[in-house]
């Protein structure tokens, strides 16, 4: 039996690698987390997708009560089971007429998880469309290993290294349009990227990036949440939730962490892990 998504859904996922749409919360609670992250933005003075990144749920305790939501964490148990790490999380927002797009990627290169079973509920605060640069996928690229990325550095690619799979054809990428409060779900290993946004207001969506508790760092010990069931494997060390915005504690975990995964100290771990 499962809790959120359908047979078919599930059945989608294996074989495919992606998953949408769903609903999460109401369009008017998705313009409200908006509102949140826009006031943490003018407050901070700086872009978002420099500061909440790969930890950004440790800025705000509203972004942590989005990854514990029950109609994700259903859909989430459906694919990876019921006792569940959120391993990660952050943001993508694009600019109005901004031309700042997302390469091609796998982010099973760059994780440094095994074996590799991690999910990706990606939700969208404002519509994602066509226009604004939605989130697309590579149908079944799931089902082979890890790809070789080339590090780009390019200026408007929104990802810290520019990593860009070489030879994707195109024409094979399916789009993921989602409104405001609905998720999509993808596999680690599912190719995946978006185009820039030609519309005028923003597309802002929060990636989060979950692990049943039987998966590990390939990378030495690191930080990870248990938000549904039991960790009887005791492969991670707690994160420091904020008790309020912007809390120095946790504040201090988030940028270390990105930081690391920045500067190139989370690597490859590839030749380190099982096949799935
Ligand atoms: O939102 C985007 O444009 C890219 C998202 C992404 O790369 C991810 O969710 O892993």
């Amino acid at each position: 039996m499962t809790k959120h998504l359908t047979d078919a859904q599930v059945a989608h996922f294996k074989q495919y690698g992606y998953v949408f749409p769903m609903r999460a919360i109401s369009a008017q609670e998705a313009t409200a987390y908006r509102g949140v992250i826009e006031q943490y933005e003018a407050a901070s003075g700086e872009d978002v997708n420099k500061t909440l990144k790969i930890k950004g749920h440790l800025a705000l305790p509203a972004i942590v009560e989005l990854a514990r939501h029950p109609a994700i964490l259903d859909a989430v148990e459906d694919l990876i089971g019921p006792d569940i790490m959120l391993f990660g999380a952050s943001i993508f927002a694009k600019n109005g007429r901004d031309p700042r797009y997302v390469s091609w990627h796998q982010d099973s290169t760059y994780f440094g998880l095994t074996p590799h079973e991690e999910v990706t509920v990606w939700v969208a605060l404002t519509p994602a469309n066509s226009v604004n640069g939605v989130l697309r996928v590579l149908p079944a690229s799931h089902s082979g290993p890890d790809l070789k990325h080339v590090e780009t550095y390019a200026k408007d690619n929104m990802l810290a290294k520019g990593q860009t799979l070489v030879d994707i054809d195109e024409d094979l990428a399916v789009e993921m349009p989602l409104q405001p409060g609905e998720f999509s779900m993808h596999h680690e290993r599912t190719a995946h990227s978006s185009l820039p946004n030609r519309s005028d207001d923003r597309r802002i969506g929060f990636a989060f990036f979950y692990v049943p508790a039987h998966v590990q760092s390939a990378t030495g010990r690191r930080r990870a949440t248990l938000v549904r069931g039991t960790d009887r494997f005791g492969h991670w060390d707690a994160d420091t939730l904020p008790e309020y915005d912007c809390d120095p504690r946790s504040m201090s975990e988030l940028a270390q962490t990105w930081g690391k995964y920045k500067d190139g100290e989370v690597k490859q771990a590839a030749d380190m892990t099982s096949p799935r």
